[in-house]
């Protein structure tokens, strides 16, 4: 299935080259010439034929906007990327042994309390993208927390995740107390959950969702893509509310011209707002 944006360039492209193609025996036709007539191939081959012909080939075309573009849907995501990805979704170790495939550990438990060290970030490399916290602040796996919530009429089991078991968290998770400044690589643990996503080989395309963030507080929070020279090649800002009962949210980008070798997260401290994140695609 074509994207919308797809779907909207090939039509615009498909509209003008039929103007063009249709002006011509317009301005050439013979003054005798009757209405309805005018398309009528003296050869044979129709110029509606040759239209359609265009049309499928435009169809086929896999489009490559010159600018970057933001998705908020996966599918139209990976749409445009010809469904050629890779996904990060921190549920089992990467492909090569000895852990092929293995389930990954959840490393805070239901009630948040820390059961397992503190990732490295390099875990998934070889999936092509390292995590890390600019605060220097630990990142961890975690599942569901048991929560109460007013909102939701009481006790709740919350899923900071996008895909089951795992999401990523920095620090503490979202509904839960900060962690022990010796369970957070020696730093206070802030609600600082700004992360930095270096990608190994750039790419065209990178995306992940977002959980459970707080639409208060939110000025100056951002999403930064840049290219491998370090420039800016987009930003996202405010981030997105996020509320635990809507699930995640899906932010990617796509840029053909200038791919993507880091993301950063630009999310606020000391504000109480916690935030986690799953699910991270990159083209392959
Ligand atoms: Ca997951
Ligand atoms: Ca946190
Ligand atoms: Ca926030
Ligand atoms: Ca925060």
């Amino acid at each position: 299935m074509k994207s919308k944006f797809l779907k909207r360039a090939a039509l615009a492209v498909g509209v003008g080259a039929l103007v063009a193609l249709t002006a011509l025996p317009v301005f050439a036709a013979d003054p005798g010439t009757k209405d309805g007539e005018k398309f009528d191939d003296p050869k044979g081959t129709s110029t509606e034929g040759d239209h359609s012909d265009l049309h499928d080939l435009l169809e086929g075309a896999h489009f490559k906007p010159a600018f970057p573009v933001t998705f908020w849907d996966e599918a139209e995501f990976t749409d445009m990327l010809g469904g050629d990805t890779i996904e990060i979704d921190f549920d089992t170790y990467p492909n090569p042994a000895p852990n092929t495939n293995a389930a990954f550990p959840t490393l805070i438990d239901r009630d948040g309390n820390v059961v397992g060290p503190a990732l490295i970030g390099d875990e998934w490399e070889s999936l092509g993208a390292v995590f890390s916290s600019p605060a220097d602040a630990a990142l961890r796996t975690v599942s569901e927390i048991d929560y109460y919530s007013p909102d939701l009429g009481g006790p709740t089991s919350d899923r900071i995740f996008f895909d089951r078991a795992n999401g990523l968290t920095v620090g503490a998770a979202p509904f839960t107390s900060p962690i022990s400044t010796k369970d957070n690589n020696g730093v206070p643990d802030e609600n600082d959950d700004s992360l930095i996503v270096d990608l190994v080989t750039p790419k065209v395309g990178v995306g992940f969702y977002i959980i459970d963030q707080n639409a208060a507080n939110e000025a100056g929070e951002s999403i930064i893509f840049r290219d491998a020279a370090g420039l800016v090649i987009t930003t996202i800002s405010p981030l997105p509310e996020v509320q635990i009962q809507w699930g995640p949210q899906f932010i990617g980008v796509v840029s053909y011209t200038r791919p993507i070798a880091q993301i950063e997260i630009v999310e606020n401290w000391n504000n109480g707002d916690d935030v986690a994140y799953d699910h991270f695609i990159l083209n392959n």
